[in-house]
Formats: C-alpha cells, structure tokens, sequence
C-alpha cells in the first residue's frame, strides 16, 4: 500500500538523486573560457615563471568561444597564435587580437581539437597556451 509519507520519501530520494547529477555535471564542466593578461607583465619578465597570461593554460572543450581580455591596467597586449623562438616570434596565423587596450577583448571559436600556443607581440616573454579537448 502506498502511504503518503513513502510518496514524500520517493520524492526527497529523487531530490538528491537530481542534486548529485547536476554537482557531478558542474565538475565535468570545462575551465571558464576566459583569459586576462597579469597587471605590469609588460613592463619586465617577473611574470614569466608564475604566468604572464591568467591562466596561462587554458583547457576546453572543442567549440567553446574563448574571450581574451587585455586585464593589465598598466600596458597594451596581444594575444596572438604561434611561438615565440627566443625573442623571435613566429606567428602561425591561426588567430589574432592585435593590440587590445586595456580593458578591450577578443573573442574566438576553438572546434579544432590540440594544443595551441600563443604570445604577446609587444612583449614576447608573454607566452600561454589553449588545450582544446
Ligand atoms: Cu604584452
């Protein structure tokens, strides 16, 4: 026979149930696609060990819209798609900010899956990276 208190006792099991999938689907949420740029990483090349890009590698999922944004109150900064070999720069022409004032942000689509590094052309210590997955 079913009772009004096993009915509330379904109900509440069904509450946590519910509660635990959508905890479990924030945690595979990708990071928030979004990276800044560390305040003064113009001005020397202090940021280089801890990140002169925050964060200095980013993870996603393919299709995800990434919105860089110059952060840095202190410099203009790029983001732009290549290595940097020594103090040579060595663009591969996949994307592009150009020069973002502060505060200015570009925003780009990764579907392709892999590795993507990228650098500031101002200030070539600058370095990061977008691993798409
Ligand atoms: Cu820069």
């Amino acid at each position: 026979m079913v009772t009004k208190s096993s009915i509330l006792g379904l109900i509440a099991a069904l509450a946590v149930v519910l509660i635990a999938v959508s905890a479990v689907g924030e945690n595979v949420d990708s990071q928030v696609p979004k990276i800044g740029t560390v305040e003064e990483s113009g001005f020397s090349q202090s940021c280089v060990e801890t990140g002169c890009y925050t964060p200095s590698i980013l993870t996603i999922k393919s299709g995800t819209v990434v919105t860089m944004t110059n952060t840095d109150p202190t410099g203009v900064h790029t983001f732009t798609s290549g290595n940097v070999d020594g103090f040579d720069p060595k663009p591969d022409g996949m994307f592009d900010s150009q020069v973002l004032m502060v505060g200015d942000a570009y925003e780009r689509k990764f579907s392709q899956k892999g590795t993507f590094d990228y650098y500031c052309t101002l200030h070539t210590w600058m370095t990061g990276q977008i691993i798409v997955e």
